[in-house]
């Protein structure tokens, strides 16, 4: 059983961070940073190369024999002992004080020895406003680290969906090589394919006498076992991911899955709906007195109390309730539906695979079309291209597409909005690229009314076909800027400006609320995987989870759309 990708980068990561406490070389941080995102990324089993053929580990970006002796070491024995030495040598406390955003490792080492240990003394420390007392720390940032502690403690131990699945996919996997075991399948949030989740919930049918629960727990990833019966069991991963198992005869199987499956929210409602019927339901079943009246399948469950299936993502007591009563349920957007990524970048920029081999790789995943959109100036950490950059590379496009079979590369460019709300880059240029997204990346703490009139001045801007990661968030690191979505979606809809929904695992942006919002607005998505490499034009996945939650159907989504039809919505053609 080779140990998950997910694992090795968390590993990779944690040394990385210890080293950056130590202040080590920052090459040498920096090459853990980016050995650690390399593993997360790569589409096959790290762990498995590195037990069958090590010396191909080198092949990989960014990996030198050192780092890939380290690898070897963790997928052979699970563990580093370079990271026990690190966590001997640094306090644990400096990288609790980490988790904030804003606290880099100077900062975190500071409070430290200024007698702030943890989160509870940094709580207590700002609010009684002591850390002003320290050199460097004023009375602002003393409120916006007020601030960040509350994200970052209701983010705390919940885990990104992209990463969730890392480590749910192979376990269930491990269950269904079973034998006597009929069905498996993750309930809870995870199956809702909610933004992150706090546990993952498997349910597990088979056939009598089959030893689901010792399976279940002799899976090597196991650090503990917090609770053991019968027909249950919960365990906690090395990542401490904790899991939860029910094991259901098949005549409960679909109540079961139902039940666990939740929301909790939504569960509610529809208990509610069936007392009304004079029913009780339960994970067991749907029950008139002592009788059995459904419980095998979920659609079953339903129909039991006059309801079609809903599809999980819905399962919020959002309306769906209503909406399946009124036989009004959305057609939701599927992965197959997608035909082409509207956001993406290449060495040009900041992206670390060539605009040639991102062509390529999309031609090969079966699209129809693929948007470039590097980086433009001012985001110096990007290395963004200018006016003669995007030139030089419109030229390497229009070859290109020259030479591609079935797919058509885009021009297009991720502009920046400047403070002031103007674009980085000239209406000449705008005007000869296919897509134009705009998005932030710079001050992003600005007041609520500053940042709304920002926005709506670059949505404004006839040239602008696309917001992207609108929101600015990263999950469980940064806040949402501050905006009046209202005004926002008014002016997108006005000027046939689309937003993005963004497949990095940590954006997700926008997210599943403000997405069935602004389609509620009239206003048409586009999903961006905002690739920065091959392996993440797959995140589309997850881009297609978020609207999904977001009730959108396929016609609300532009990439749905064959490239002549996208073109219409483009500013090419409006
Ligand atoms: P999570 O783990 O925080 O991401 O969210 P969930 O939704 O997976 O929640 P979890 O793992 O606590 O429970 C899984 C499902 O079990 C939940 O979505 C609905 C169901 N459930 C749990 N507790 C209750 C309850 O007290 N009442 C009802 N009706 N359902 C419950
Ligand atoms: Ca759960
Ligand atoms: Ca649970
Ligand atoms: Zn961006």
């Amino acid at each position: 059983m080779p140990i998950e990708n997910a694992e090795i980068a968390r590993i990779l990561r944690e040394v990385a961070d210890l080293l950056d406490i130590e202040e080590a070389n920052p090459f040498r941080v920096r090459a853990y940073r980016n050995a650690a995102r390399t593993v997360e990324e790569h589409p096959e089993s790290i762990g498995a190369i590195a037990r069958t053929s090590p010396a191909q580990l080198t092949d990989l970006p960014g990996i030198g024999e050192d780092l890939a002796g380290k690898i070897g070491e963790i997928a052979r024995t699970g563990r580093l002992p370079l990271l026990k030495q690190l966590e001997r040598e640094v306090p644990k406390g400096i990288l609790e004080l980490m988790r904030v955003p804003g606290l880099g490792p100077k900062r975190a080492r500071q409070l430290h020895e200024a007698r702030i240990r943890n989160l509870r003394d940094l709580e207590r420390a700002a609010r009684r406003g002591r850390l002003r007392q320290i050199p460097g720390f004023g009375a602002r940032t003393e409120t916006r680290i007020l601030q960040e502690l509350g994200a970052v403690q209701a983010a705390a131990r919940r885990v990104l969906r992209a990463i969730a699945a890392q480590y749910a996919e192979p376990y269930l996997e491990h269950l269904s090589t079973l034998k006597g075991v009929l069905r498996a399948e993750i309930a809870g949030s995870y199956r809702r394919r909610v933004e992150t989740v706090g546990d993952l919930d498997i349910l597990v049918t088979c056939t009598e006498g089959t030893p689901v629960v010792e399976h279940f727990l002799g899976y090597p990833e196991v650090r503990n076992v917090l609770a053991q019966g019968p027909t249950r069991a919960s365990a906690r991963l090395r990542s401490g991911l904790q899991v939860d198992l029910r094991v259901l005869p098949p005549v409960s199987y679909g109540s079961g899955l139902y039940y666990f499956t939740g929301s909790k929210a939504h569960n509610i409602a529809v208990r509610r709906l069936a007392q009304a019927r004079g029913l009780k339901i339960n994970e067991y079943g749907v029950f008139r007195g002592a009788r059995r009246v459904a419980g095998r399948t979920e659609r079953e469950v339903l129909a039991s109390v006059g309801l079609p299936w809903i599809p999980p993502e819905l399962r919020e007591d959002r309306g769906e309730i209503a909406a399946a009563r009124a036989k009004d349920l959305p057609r939701l957007v599927e992965l197959d539906d997608i035909r082409g990524d509207l956001q993406s970048h290449t060495t040009d920029s900041d992206g670390r695979d060539s605009l040639e081999d991102m062509a390529r790789a999309a031609e090969a995943m079966g699209y129809e079309y693929l948007a470039i959109t590097d980086h433009t100036p001012a985001v110096r950490v990007a290395g963004g291209l200018d006016r003669a950059g995007f030139r030089r590379q419109m030229k390497r496009i229009d070859r290109l597409n020259g030479m591609l079979r079935t797919m058509t590369l885009l021009k297009g460019a991720e502009v920046d909005i400047r403070a002031d709300g103007s674009l980085d880059l000239d209406d000449d240029t705008l005007r000869e690229l296919d897509v134009v997204v705009v998005s932030l990346h710079s001050r992003l703490a600005l007041p609520e009314a500053t940042q709304t009139r920002r926005v709506c001045k670059a949505l404004a801007h006839p040239l602008v076909d696309i917001f992207g990661h609108p929101s600015g968030r990263l999950i469980g690191r940064r806040q949402p800027v501050a905006l009046d979505w209202e005004q926002v979606f008014t002016v997108a809809r006005d000027q046939g400006v689309m937003l993005e929904v963004n497949g990095q695992p940590e954006r997700l942006d926008l997210d599943d609320m403000h997405a069935r919002a602004a389609i509620g607005h009239g206003i048409t998505l586009t999903l961006g995987t905002d690739a920065h490499a091959i392996p993440e034009l797959r995140f589309m996945r997850w881009a297609v989870d978020q609207a999904r939650r977001g009730w959108a159907e396929k016609g609300d989504i532009a990439n749905t759309r064959p490239l002549s039809r996208l073109r219409k919505l483009l500013h090419g053609a409006r």
